[in-house]
């Protein structure tokens, strides 16, 4: 078996392991991040359950941190008092980015981890089978659960030779980017082998696992071998260890192979993360803004590696750099052994350990020009500047081009050499900033501030239904379009009611006024509709606006669970169909939920040209069931 069959059937509860079969995995640990968190604490808290059934759970706060309002600090209260009464640790803010974190004192090999955030594979760089879905999932798993899934195809990635020292793990996962663009893994697990991998420490593969829900990726998973032991050592965690490599007769069901010794720097350019380009091809483009950090680079060894390149040197003048550390852990190592200093007196602008300018929470670039970022996300407008320009690349990158203000290939920079910092031996270790759940859970009282609205849930699903498509839309939408975030937006996600007015706001400001006239409607979308985070908001506000069926030419795997789960269908339509059908075209479906009982199609009728279509809803017999009750909440209550 791979690393995948291993861990897959460890933890399989039912189904069969067959690429296409639903198959549903018990779950070990959970986290949850604020942004995503409250909505499935909310759920959790109505299943009615005294305390979380898994291993570990844990709830950070790292998203929304600016606290431009009381929202925020009340939603804080609101996971620290709940996570004590029903058993759950939660990392305050500060104390970091939750993949970042879990990473250092979570993340156990061999175990199963299902996350609130979409980029929860991070934590595949230590042997865990590691996924990210909607909150309600997650609050399901807390539950204990299962997680229902199909089963993914395994792709190899062979990582041959060793990197140049000009080239980073950035570079790497910008090349499976480059080859397998932003759909390339939907329905797949990246499993990464070869030669190379004996070189390449826990936090480099963590930013390329992390970068694999670039990809569309179910997952992406290394084996746990001695880099995991010694990462862990470093730690202090070794006796969390279980070593678990793929068997020598391992079938795959794709390959690709990489050659590390060819890599060169890359990076992604605006604004698709698979936008991919070789540094040395953009360099020379002015840069006024440089960030380092977000989940996928802010590693104790990424900010090293900035901090020794800027050492003794300046930031242009021209460049806003800013620094997020990715932990508490990471700003303390870093202060003690003087590295902050050296950002600090070469100008750079140090944030605090969160998501920050990753999900638009402040530092939105200037207007028309170049950002810089090591983060893994470059969708327009997602850093709060309209037609905004980023570029994504490794830190190395993004160092040598704060010193000259334009972009600039590390390898040109550093004639030929490179600068590697080495995995500490032992990491600063100070959990004083995770709190532990309480011993006396019947005494903790919840707190809830005037920002968390109760969840909106809908009726069953409708025997038929005449609507209009309130919007079409092109390929590769991600949930950034269908719900921003920001900093205006963000502090709403505890207020479905309230941020529903945001809804596609970026492509029509109008839709989320007109949809609500409407009462109901339709979305049509492209390839990949809804490509990117977890956020079941992008699910939930629509359904409150009152949108009950998407058509799109394919979905991404997160947004499409949660649509199922909150009740919105997603039917699969022909190119043709999509070219045929216009926003404010009036579709009917005469036999809706006898066509998802009864057949493997949905057949629609455009009222104004008389034309009859037929979609394909491809749901699992259980997905029916919670399409036709209206959503999984509806279903569960249903069943109990
Ligand atoms: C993101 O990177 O888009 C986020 C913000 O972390 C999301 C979660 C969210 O929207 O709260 C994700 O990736 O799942
Ligand atoms: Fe936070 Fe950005 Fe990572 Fe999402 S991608 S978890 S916003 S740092």
């Amino acid at each position: 078996m791979n690393i995948t069959q291993k861990l897959i059937s460890s933890h399989l509860v039912s189904g069969r392991m067959e690429s296409g079969q639903e198959i549903a995995i018990s779950i070990d640990q959970t986290l949850t991040q604020d942004a995503t968190g409250t909505m499935a604490y909310l759920e959790f808290e109505a299943m009615g359950i005294p305390k979380v059934k898994t291993k570990l759970s844990v709830s950070y706060v790292d998203h929304n941190t600016l606290q431009t309002g009381f929202e925020n600090a009340d939603d804080h209260r609101f996971l620290q008092t709940i996570a004590a009464k029903y058993g759950i640790y939660f990392s305050r803010p500060g104390n970091g980015i939750c993949h970042q974190v879990h990473l250092e004192r979570f993340a156990k090999p061999g175990e199963t981890l299902l996350g609130s955030d979409s980029h929860t594979p991070n934590a595949g760089a230590m042997g865990m089978l590691a996924i990210g879905a909607g909150g309600l999932s997650v609050a399901m798993a807390m539950a204990g659960e299962p997680f229902y899934l199909i089963m993914p195809k395994v792709v190899r990635v062979n990582l041959k030779g060793r990197l140049p020292k000009w080239a980073a793990a950035k570079d790497i996962i910008l090349e499976v980017l480059r080859k397998l663009t932003v759909k390339g893994g939907v329905g797949r697990v990246i499993e990464y082998a070869g030669d190379g991998l004996k070189y390449l420490t826990v936090p480099e593969r963590a930013t390329i696992t992390n970068m694999g829900a670039e990809l569309g990726a179910t997952s992406s998973v290394f084996p746990s071998d001695e880099q995991t032991k010694i990462f862990l050592r470093a730690q202090q965690r070794e006796h969390d260890l279980m070593l678990l490599e793929a068997d020598i007769d391992a079938s795959y069901d794709e390959e690709i192979t990489i050659r590390l010794n060819k890599l060169e720097p890359l990076i992604a350019a605006p604004s698709s993360p698979d936008n991919i380009k070789a540094v040395r091809d953009v360099a020379g483009v002015p840069v006024k803004q440089v960030c380092i950090g977000s989940c996928v680079n802010s590693s104790f060894m990424d900010i090293m590696v900035v901090a020794k390149a800027l050492k003794g040197k300046k930031v242009h003048p021209n460049v806003s750099l800013t620094i997020s550390p990715g932990s508490r852990q990471v700003l303390s190592m870093i202060s003690e052994n003087g590295a902050l200093t050296d950002l600090v007196s070469a100008g750079a602008r140090i944030l605090e350990c969160a998501c920050g300018p990753c999900i638009g929470m402040g530092q939105a670039p200037p207007t028309d020009a170049v950002s810089l970022r090591t983060f893994n996300r470059n969708f327009h407008g997602r850093s709060g500047t309209p037609n905004d320009k980023v570029y994504l690349c490794s830190p190395l990158t993004a160092a040598v081009s704060a010193m000259t203000g334009v972009i600039t290939d590390p390898k040109e920079y550093l004639k030929g050499q490179g600068i590697k910092v080495k995995l500490p031996k032992e990491f600063i270790i100070d959990d004083s900033m995770i709190v532990s759940p309480s011993g006396e859970p019947e005494n903790v009282v919840i707190e809830r501030g005037p920002n968390i609205k109760p969840l909106p849930i809908r009726g069953e699903l409708e025997g038929s239904l005449k609507a209009k498509v309130a919007l079409k839309v092109a390929d590769n939408i991600t949930t950034d379009d269908i719900m921003p975030a920001g900093a205006k937006i963000l502090s709403l996600r505890s207020n479905i009611p309230a941020i529903s007015e945001y809804v596609f706001l970026r492509i029509d400001s109008a839709f989320a006024g007109r949809a609500k006239a409407a009462g109901q409607s339709v979305i049509l979308g492209g390839v990949n509709y809804g490509q990117g985070s977890s956020r079941e908001h992008a699910a939930l506000a629509p359904m409150y606006l009152g949108v009950k069926i998407v058509l799109a030419k394919s979905f991404a795997r997160i947004h499409r669970d949660n649509l199922i789960n909150f009740g919105i269908l997603p039917l699969t339509i022909a190119t043709d169909i999509y070219d045929a059908i216009e926003q404010e075209s009036e579709i009917e479906f005469p036999t809706l939920a006898a066509d998802i009982k009864g057949s493997p199609d949905v057949t629609f009728i455009d009222t104004k040209t008389g034309k009859t279509y037929k979609a394909s809803h491809g749901l699992t017999e259980r997905q029916t069931e919670i399409i036709l009750a209206g959503g999984l909440l509806n279903y569960i209550k249903g069943k109990s």
